[in-house]
């Protein structure tokens, strides 16, 4: 019997996002949400259950802070209950992304997590459930469990909200440019955040279905206009939303790359935006475009580059 796992996960950008929950305790949401996983940045975890007097967690070289770690534990108690055992555990987490990239790190770190633990205290879980358990850890990250391109189907209870790959990783070769404007630890984080409930939530629920709609056709047909057109909707859908509850996060950096991009689309150079809880603007396109976008803001920002990746996986090499 082993009780010793690794795993890897990638984090994902939300093409439609996710910002508002029907249920805070079970994160289930108030609209479905699809993204894409970022297959060049990943998050690996190593879990080893054992005799240890409590649990330990390091992330990134560092013990973890007592919020994190307090996530953590809670999460490791979902699987200790589903296993039925006391067992305590040692927790290694490192990302191949910077902490300073702007790159949210809980979804591709709950969905490793899951997948370790599952697979060290051998409960056979299938997709769906694991993309179930994750989503308990951080709602985005049930949506990193399955391969690629893949959906969040909000449901009504715990059992029916997870996440299906609409399509694999090499169906539609569609690179994501990270431009970093800025990061700086959130003063509110999206948990937080997204409780400030407003108006104009119910704008944003009246629209969503559309931008899903033309999203998930975009993606399976390969149409990055119609993904990308869509994409950019929902984008300013959901910053509308924020931005009445008093949550800026745009920059005035990230409002001239908004513009440069539909600039550089006027110009023939076919290319989106779409912007997270935060300041960075992620930029859609296909890959003969890659490197003249890459030039036009290479010089005044960093840029991180990903294509489509992978579900969360066991992987061998362990951290410890
Ligand atoms: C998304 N975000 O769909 C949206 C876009 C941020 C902006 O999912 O409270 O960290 O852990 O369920 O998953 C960030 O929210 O929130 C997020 P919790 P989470 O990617």
């Amino acid at each position: 019997m082993k009780f010793k796992s690794t795993a890897i996960a990638h984090p994902n950008i939300a093409y439609v996002k996710y910002w508002g929950k029907k249920d805070e305790e079970l994160r289930i949401p108030l609209n479905n949400s699809i993204s894409m996983n970022l297959g060049n940045l990943y998050t690996k975890t190593t879990v080893e259950f054992g005799d240890f007097g409590e649990d330990i967690v390091i992330i990134n070289k560092n013990a973890a802070e007592e919020k994190a770690k307090e996530r953590v534990v809670k999460h490791l108690n979902r699987f200790r209950n589903l296993a039925k055992t006391t067992l305590k555990a040692k927790i290694v987490s490192e990302n191949n992304f910077p902490m300073s990239c702007g790159i949210a790190s809980s979804a591709s770190g709950f969905a490793a997590l899951t997948i370790a633990c599952a697979s060290s205290l051998n409960l056979n879980l299938n997709e769906k459930e694991l993309s179930i358990m994750a989503r308990l850890g951080s709602g985005s990250a049930c949506r990193s469990v399955p391969d690629g391109f893949t959906e969040w189907s909000m449901g009504t209870c715990n059992d029916d909200s997870y996440a299906v790959s609409l399509a694999p990783t090499e169906h539609f070769e569609i690179y994501d440019l990270i431009v970093i404007i800025r990061d700086e630890r959130k003063e509110i984080s999206s948990t937080k955040g997204m409780q400030k409930f407003n108006p104009y939530f119910y704008a944003r629920l009246a629209e969503v279905q559309e931008n899903l709609n033309f999203v998930r056709k975009g993606i399976i047909e390969k149409n990055l206009k119609a993904l990308g057109t869509y994409t950019e909707k929902d984008c300013i859908s959901m910053h509308t939303v924020m931005m009445n509850s008093g949550l800026f996060y745009w920059e005035p950096e990230t409002l001239k790359i908004m513009k440069e991009v539909w600039n550089l689309r006027k110009n023939g150079i076919e290319c989106y935006f779409t912007i997270d809880a935060g300041p960075n603007v992620h930029i859609l396109c296909l890959p003969d475009n890659k490197e003249t976008i890459k030039e036009k803001f290479s010089d005044k920002f960093e840029i991180l580059e990903s294509k489509p990746g992978g579900k969360a996986r066991v992987t061998g090499e362990g951290l410890f």
